[in-house]
């Protein structure tokens, strides 16, 4: 069913502006970088195909501006997606403290989606704040994966988004073979109730 073609909604938030979502993007789409921040107005949205084990996927991915007041725009948004992308910046402590608040609202708006957690400017040692071990420990706590990029050099970007990707692809499979062992299942419960009431006229 899924040979082919699929297309999927994915969602990039941050707790703060500013740790790298839309750079992420457009190295992602576009692969560019731009050194000035990118404003990016309530949402706004890159395409890209992606090839995975031979099935082509389009990715629309939102880039939301992560502050409080347009949480009310990015939790509408997200309660429609596949997938999150949940960035803070390795530089920033602030960036990271608050994830742990946002995992548990998507949890909460979403009832099954794929989530990944991506430290981003990861490529500067000298700047670096949160340290990986430390992110790492906090990623398996959450179930998720961690990735640590860099838009700007270029490094795991694609990687990343090839990884998300591949959650939202077997999370729709999945639920799509749950579907229908569900409808064999009242296939099977109907024909043996059928022929339950022929035996008794
Ligand atoms: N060093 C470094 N700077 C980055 C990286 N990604 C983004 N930036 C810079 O961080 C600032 C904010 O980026 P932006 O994409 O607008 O952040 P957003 O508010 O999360 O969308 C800009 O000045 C970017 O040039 C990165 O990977 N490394
Ligand atoms: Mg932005």
């Amino acid at each position: 069913m899924f040979r082919g073609f699929s297309s999927f909604f994915v969602c990039c938030l941050s707790v703060v502006p500013g740790v790298g979502k839309s750079s992420l993007l457009l190295r992602f789409a576009d692969n560019t970088f731009s050194g000035s921040y990118i404003t990016t107005i309530g949402v706004d949205f890159k395409i890209r195909t992606v090839e995975i084990n031979g099935e082509k996927v389009k990715l629309q991915i939102w880039d939301t501006a992560g502050q409080e007041r347009f949480r009310t725009i990015t939790s509408t948004y997200y309660r429609g997606t596949h997938g999150v992308i949940v960035v803070y910046d390795v530089t920033s402590a602030e960036s990271f403290v608050n994830v742990k608040r946002w995992l548990h609202e998507i949890n909460q708006n979403c009832d099954e989606v794929c989530r990944i957690l991506v430290g981003n400017k990861n490529d500067d040692p000298n700047s670096k704040v949160v340290e990986t071990n430390d992110a790492q420990k906090f990623a398996e706590q959450m179930g998720i994966s961690l990735f640590e990029t860099s838009a700007k050099e270029n490094i795991n970007v694609e990687e990343m988004f090839n990884c998300i990707t591949e959650l939202v692809l077997r999370a729709k499979k999945e639920s799509v073979a749950k579907q229908q062992q569900q409808q064999q299942n009242d296939v099977i419960k109907l024909s043996k109730n059928s022929k339950r009431k022929k035996k008794c006229c």
